[in-house]
């Protein structure tokens, strides 16, 4: 079965043909920040029609929320602006074929556990950092998304209770202090302004901010990567995103959570999948749904 995935991110939408398990075609454009709703029909219209016909499934790993075909965003800002879009519905305007969607990071999730030693690890979580900060839980080898499909949005945990306000309306979330967006939201006052690559970039030649605001991110999901171990009992966390994956960044993350007590600890590594875990994963998702024939929502 030949598989169109999407996987749209708050920064970027990536798409391919997944065949097998490889990728195929593979493509990327920006995910629209003005006029976000009529835009993002255009993009799913054009990525449709460049793969009209070469598909069997559709399968989408999405930013937001995603329940009943719905992408409802628990962040707004991330998707400039856009609240909630009918993202399934979209899509069905151009084709026929069965569609399945599920959150970004769960999708993520799907792809770096299937390769995993069920045996040795049942409870497992995927934490992407990049323009937001996500999730995806699995436990007891099941990868959780019912009933709302919330589960899994630990970007929203407390990392700073005197901390910046998050898009999603609390104060101090860990997206706030450690995503893409919350480096660049310091970055960008800098002179000269920078982008979180030009940070870590100043962070790899030790410059003293760009050090400090590095160390707060990878701080706060080392606490984030503490809270899940002592409070699902995880055993394995996998990390991806631009900012996960930026050279230097899980060192220190491992670093920070080593200097905890050895309660705290669990395996971290980077995502094996890199920047196409989000793709592999819902394609490997829908598949298996439609094999089980479990409906898709
Ligand atoms: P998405 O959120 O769309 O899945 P990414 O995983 O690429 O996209 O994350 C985007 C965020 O990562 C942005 O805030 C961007 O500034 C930041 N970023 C992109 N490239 C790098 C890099 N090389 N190093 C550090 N941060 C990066
Ligand atoms: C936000 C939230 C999550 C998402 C995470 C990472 C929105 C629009 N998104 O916490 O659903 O999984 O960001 O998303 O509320 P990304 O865009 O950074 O990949
Ligand atoms: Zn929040």
């Amino acid at each position: 079965m030949r598989c169109l995935a999407l996987d749209i991110g708050g920064t970027k939408i990536a798409s391919a043909l997944v065949v097998d398990g490889k990728i195929e075609q593979r493509q990327q454009v920006s995910t629209p920040q003005t006029d976000a709703v009529n835009a993002m029909h255009d993009t799913l219209t054009q990525i449709l029609q460049q793969y009209q016909g070469q598909f069997d499934y559709v399968a989408v790993a999405s930013t937001g929320i995603i329940n009943n075909g719905i992408l409802t965003a628990l962040n707004p800002k991330n998707l400039g602006g856009l609240a909630e879009f009918p993202l399934k519905q979209s899509i069905a305007r151009h084709t026929d074929k069965p569609i399945g969607l599920l959150n970004d990071v769960q999708a993520a999730a799907c792809a770096e556990y299937k390769d995993e030693d069920k045996s040795a690890v049942q409870n497992f979580v995927f934490i992407t950092v990049s323009t937001g900060v996500g999730g995806g839980i699995i436990l007891d080898r099941r990868l959780l998304t019912e009933p709302n499909g919330i589960a899994g949005h630990i970007g929203h945990t407390l990392a700073d209770p005197n901390g910046p306000i998050c898009g999603c309306g609390r104060i101090g979330c860990v997206e706030a202090v450690a995503a893409g967006r919350a480096i660049e939201a310091v970055s960008k006052q800098w002179n000269p302004p920078c982008s979180p690559k030009e940070a870590f970039e100043l962070f790899r030649k030790n410059d003293e901010k760009a050090t400090a605001l590095i160390q707060r991110s990878a701080k706060a999901i080392a606490n984030l990567i503490a809270d899940l171990v002592i409070g699902l009992d995880v055993q394995k966390v996998v990390v991806g995103g631009s900012v996960g994956l930026a050279v230097g960044y899980l060192p220190l993350v491992k670093k920070y959570l080593n200097e905890m007590p050895h309660f705290y600890h669990c395996q971290v590594e980077q995502a094996h999948y890199g920047q196409d875990a989000g793709l592999i994963g819902a394609a490997w998702w829908v598949n298996d749904c439609l094999q089980q024939g479990i409906s898709l929502k």
